[in-house]
């Protein structure tokens, strides 16, 4: 096996950490003496050890002389644990491969300093992206201070999200409702605006898949929503984050019955045109440590994030069906002429169910 190879191992262990450790970033990591894997570990929960930590500690026989492969740079820097570079050389491992460095500015470079001052060989950079494709949270949040945004609808080939009533359940098929609930589970928070509330009253659980659920975030501007709906009466986790305008201070009588319920509730600026102002929302979620948020709808949502420019990605779920009327997924955005549409790049696009699954970067 290759110095690649065994990043892809480390990569494939990272990956078990995934809704377990934000917002620190998915970390595998592998010990090699000669060609023996003598240890691998993940960081697996957050506050919990590195995965460096756990592969040395997995390991039954003397490290001296092995190789240590990561998918970051291992850490220079005392946080909740002790820095894993000091392990590294006190366990007198030779040789260090690491993905990608660590982009937090308390790590970044200076844990391969002290590799290298240490005498330890040191590469950097095997299949980078991949490794900043898996940690594509924590980068965006470690040099953003926002949360990674993905749009993800589920729309007809003509762009509806739902029927001229309203009414979307289901577009897409089973085999894609039970992705978006694993991607449910992988990301911090869930956003939907108050429109989709009252249209499809969901609930933004995860319940298809083994899982945690995350953080279920409603703008509501106006603080008109009724406590009658499934994600007030399902809020049992207290994972409910509701965002309103400053002016909902005001609704003191709202408020309280919110609170009780275990509701945390956001004040954000209201922009001139009436609606919240996204930047503010999401720098507020940043500070509660959400590192991504997956975006449900609907049309009016994805147009604001879409006209603002603050997502990362969008994930459309394509169902082989025409509506004709209906609601169209996204909004007027005020672009009038080809050479002004929002330039998106495919990354992938594959069959899932019977749906198409388009995954789409901005370039
Ligand atoms: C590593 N190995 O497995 C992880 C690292 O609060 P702490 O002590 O857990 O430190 C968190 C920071 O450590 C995190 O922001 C990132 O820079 C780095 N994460 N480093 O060597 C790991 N998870
Ligand atoms: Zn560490």
């Amino acid at each position: 096996m290759n110095d690649e190879s065994y990043i892809k191992l480390s990569l494939e262990l990272a990956k078990k950490g995934s809704g377990k450790v934000s917002p620190n970033p998915l970390v595998g990591s592998i010990i090699v003496k000669g060609d023996k894997i003598v240890g691998a570990g993940f960081h697996e929960r957050f506050g919990g050890k590195h995965a460096e930590i756990n592969a040395i500690e997995a390991c039954k026989e003397s490290l001296e002389g092995a190789t240590l492969f990561s998918n970051l740079e291992p850490c220079s820097h005392f946080g909740k644990t002790p820095p894993c570079v000091d392990r590294i050389i006190k366990e007198k491992i030779k040789r260090v491969v690491i993905g990608t460095l660590d982009p937090n500015p308390l790590v970044g470079g200076k844990g391969i300093k002290k590799l290298k001052d240490a005498g330890i060989e040191v590469k950097v950079g095997v299949l980078p992206e991949a490794c900043i494709q898996l940690n594509k949270f924590f980068f965006k949040f470690v040099n953003k201070n926002l949360p990674y945004v993905t749009l993800k609808a589920a729309q007809t080939i003509d762009g509806k999200i739902a029927d001229a009533g309203g009414f979307s359940n289901w577009i897409s098929s089973v085999p894609s409702r039970n992705y978006v609930h694993q991607l449910r589970a992988s990301y911090d928070g869930v956003l939907i605006g108050s429109g989709t509330v009252e249209r499809d009253d969901p609930k933004l659980t995860v319940r298809l898949v083994e899982g945690r659920n995350p953080k279920r975030i409603v703008l509501d501007t106006n603080l008109k929503l009724n406590l009658h709906h499934k994600i007030f009466a399902g809020n049992r986790d207290k994972n409910l984050i509701l965002i309103t305008s400053r002016a909902s201070v005001k609704k003191h009588k709202k408020l309280h019955q919110l609170k009780s319920k275990g509701v945390k509730i956001i004040f954000v600026r209201k922009k001139k045109n009436g609606l919240l102002d996204l930047k503010d929302v999401l720098s507020e979620l940043a500070e509660l440590n959400i590192t991504s948020i997956l975006v449900e709808g609907g049309s009016r949502v994805f147009t604001s994030f879409i006209k603002e420019d603050l997502f990362d990605e969008m994930l459309l779920f394509v169902s082989p069906s025409i509506l004709g009327n209906g609601i169209q997924i996204i909004g007027n955005l005020g672009i009038k002429r080809l050479n002004r549409a929002v330039k998106l790049e495919i990354k992938s696009a594959e069959k899932i169910g019977d749906d198409c699954l388009i995954e789409l970067i901005k370039n």
